[in-house]
């Protein structure tokens, strides 16, 4: 990952900053990058998973067509996560929520590298890879780092499903509006490693917006949310956070 020149943060925001109370912070794939988690898109190309773009394998039909090639790419990207740790704009943010009066932390993460590097209440936008969900009862399964994930519902006896939400399916229940509250009600709002192109998720900067916050975005590269927002902090999550 190529180390930017950190940018320098503008006397504005530092001010905002101090006298905010209530903060949103939107994370996507880029806020894990540093840690070694693969995004889905940057330098042009997105993720493939055997022949298949990443909206294909991680949508709502893979689930009743083949089921366990679903499972087979989050059993990967699970594996994976298992060695790796939070880094510095993980612990960052960890540390915001005894800085500001309300710190509201939604991801778009399904890592829970927020949650280990000690982050509370974190919204899951799209679920957690550490959770199983069944197909017909929708029972959820904690899902261990040890030891193997199970395959059966222990209440219905019926399949388990990822608990993500998959392209084409709802947010769970709550949590979008909850975000959505948070984004209506802060006075500073960050958007850190998203490309802002997933709704309904790109969509909470501009309800933040137009709610009157100032909105904070920091990406090594520009998104499609850059132009609408206050503040445009160019460089990887990880190396700008700490200048704040
Ligand atoms: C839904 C879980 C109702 C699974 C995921 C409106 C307009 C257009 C389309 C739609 C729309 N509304 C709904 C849709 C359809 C669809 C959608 O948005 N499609 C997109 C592709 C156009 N949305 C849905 O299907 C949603 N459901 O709307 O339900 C409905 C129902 C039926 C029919 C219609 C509507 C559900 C979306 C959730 C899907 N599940 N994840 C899994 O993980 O596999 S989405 C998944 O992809 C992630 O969770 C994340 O949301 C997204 C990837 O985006 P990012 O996180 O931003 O990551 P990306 O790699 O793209 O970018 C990384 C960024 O980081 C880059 O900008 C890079 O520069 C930056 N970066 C890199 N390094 C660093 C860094 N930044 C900082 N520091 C660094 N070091």
């Amino acid at each position: 990952m190529q180390s930017l020149v950190n940018p320098t943060i503008p006397g504005e925001l530092r001010r905002k900053i101090v006298d905010a109370r209530r903060v949103l912070v939107l994370t996507g794939a880029g806020v894990s990058a540093e840690s070694g988690v693969p995004t889905f898109r940057g330098g042009g190309k997105s993720a493939v998973w055997k022949g298949m773009p990443f909206d294909v394998i991680s949508s709502a039909g893979m689930v009743s067509r083949d089921l366990p090639a679903v499972w087979e790419w989050f059993d990967y990207r699970r594996e994976l996560l298992k060695s790796l740790r939070p880094n510095r704009a993980h612990e960052e943010i960890a540390r915001w929520q005894d800085r500001f009066e309300k710190l509201t932390v939604v991801t778009q993460n399904v890592d829970g590298l927020h949650q280990l590097a000690g982050s509370n209440n974190v919204i899951e936008l799209h679920g957690s890879i550490w959770r199983a969900r069944c197909i017909s009862c929708s029972s959820r399964f904690e899902i261990s780092r040890t030891q193997s994930r199970p395959d059966i519902c222990a209440d219905c006896g019926d399949r388990l499903r990822p608990d993500v939400v998959l392209f084409g399916e709802l947010l769970p229940s709550g949590a979008f509006e909850m975000a959505a509250e948070a984004a209506a009600e802060c006075e500073l709002c960050f958007v850190i490693g998203t490309s802002g192109l997933v709704y309904p998720a790109a969509g909470l900067p501009e309800i933040a917006k137009a709610a009157g916050a100032c909105v904070c975005e920091v990406n090594p590269e520009r998104t499609p949310l850059s132009a609408s927002c206050d503040h445009v902090l160019t460089g990887n999550a990880g190396e700008v956070l700490p200048l704040l």
